[in-house]
């Protein structure tokens, strides 16, 4: 184990998007033991200067020698950026934290939210990169873990109402846009997206595959597959783009194998971790995203029996997808191997 007060130095790459700007933010936040903060983007933003704790730090290009004398690399540049960079990263002798879905299914890269399976991450040995899951199956296992590890789940559908913010900083200026121009009697434009979004739900997220899912959709299925270290969990999901601009929503139903009431879940998840229980329906008190944006925990609240089987409870759960679903998941997981690694 590492001396706690050691410096780690961390190249942020992607630093000017949306995501590579809410892990400054979360770097800041929970006093990461920080030497060197180096940030790295396109040529398009070389020279561009990004406050960190009042300092001015200057973009540099991410390239192949950016790495030198970097202990942890955080990757949120897209997927053909991490995996053009990010072995590069490794070689250079960095411990690469990747946000894209590049690696996430690769059997010889671990794929982790700390509350639910820190012990793989002794698997970035190997390779020198962990991969960070997709957000909807993040804030999804932090509420489910605690129920699965207590009765064991059989079965999960779920249906996701995700924000545009996980598009990138792009879609938030759409969205925005859409909704000015709407009200000023203007016409709509959309280019992120195949249709308008401001007022508007899309049944699809990244793009659709032969089975008729979306890549969105199979990240849920296999991701929490891998990370419950279980191959038999069914699930099936629906991811649907809303005009939010921070916070996905998700219904989630399950299937338990020994019935567990909705009293006791909610107990279990008073005291998880990462869990906000936000369940007071009769005071009109439930997860909400507009009440999650900024926040690290995820909220779970709608809590109740699924009343058409024997074994079923239905759950709302809310969090900050650039957050937990992104930024904080990656610094939580620098921060075990600080703790129990580096
Ligand atoms: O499709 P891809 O390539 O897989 O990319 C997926 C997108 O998903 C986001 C991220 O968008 C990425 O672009 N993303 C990644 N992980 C995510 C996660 N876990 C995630 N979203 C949700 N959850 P983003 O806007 O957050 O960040 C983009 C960052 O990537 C840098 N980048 C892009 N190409 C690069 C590169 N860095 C190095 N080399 C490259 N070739 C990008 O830096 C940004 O940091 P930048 O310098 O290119 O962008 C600076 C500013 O310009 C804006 N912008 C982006 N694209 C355009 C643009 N402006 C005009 N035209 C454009 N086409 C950015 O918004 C940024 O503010
Ligand atoms: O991390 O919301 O795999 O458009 C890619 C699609 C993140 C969200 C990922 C979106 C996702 C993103």
């Amino acid at each position: 184990m590492s001396q706690s007060t050691r410096k780690v130095n961390v190249a942020v790459a992607g630093a000017t998007g949306a995501v590579g700007g809410a892990m400054l933010d979360v770097l800041e936040r929970r006093n990461f033991p920080l030497g060197e903060l180096r940030l790295l983007a396109s040529e398009r933003s070389v020279g561009k200067k990004l406050k960190f704790k009042g300092e001015e730090i200057a973009v540099q290009l991410l390239s192949k020698d950016a790495f030198k004398g970097i202990d942890i690399a955080l990757f949120s540049a897209g997927g053909d950026r991490s995996l053009e960079f990010a072995p590069a990263a490794a070689a250079a002798g960095a411990v690469v934290v990747d946000n894209s879905s590049a690696f996430r299914m690769d059997p010889e890269i671990p794929l982790v939210v700390p509350e639910v399976n820190p012990h793989a991450i002794a698997q970035y040995k190997k390779r020198g990169i962990i991969a960070n899951p997709n957000c909807s199956t993040i804030q999804m296992l932090v509420a489910l873990k605690p129920i699965h590890d207590k009765v064991g789940i059989k079965r999960i559908v779920v249906s996701t109402y995700q924000a545009v913010s996980g598009t990138g900083a792009k879609a938030i200026e759409e969205l925005q846009q859409q909704v000015m121009d709407y009200a000023a009697g203007k016409p709509l434009t959309n280019k992120v997206y195949p249709h308008q979004i401001a007022f508007n739900c899309l049944p699809h997220i990244d793009s659709f595959l032969d089975n008729g899912y979306t890549k969105e959709e199979m990240k849920m299925v296999n991701e929490t597959r891998k990370m419950f270290e279980d191959q038999t969990i069914g699930v099936t999901a629906t991811t649907v783009r809303v005009p939010v601009v921070y916070g996905h929503s998700e219904s989630v139903n399950i299937e338990t194998k020994a019935k567990i009431t909705a009293a006791e879940v909610r107990e279990l998840l008073r005291n998880a971790p990462g869990v906000k229980l936000v369940d007071e329906p009769s005071k009109c008190i439930y997860p909400m995203a507009i009440d999650c944006a900024g926040k690290f925990e995820t909220l779970v609240g709608r809590i109740r029996e699924d009343e058409s089987i024997a074994n079923g409870i239905n759950l709302w759960v809310v969090a900050d997808n650039i957050l937990k679903g992104a930024a904080l998941n990656a610094v939580q997981i620098a921060e075990v191997l600080i703790r129990e690694y580096i």
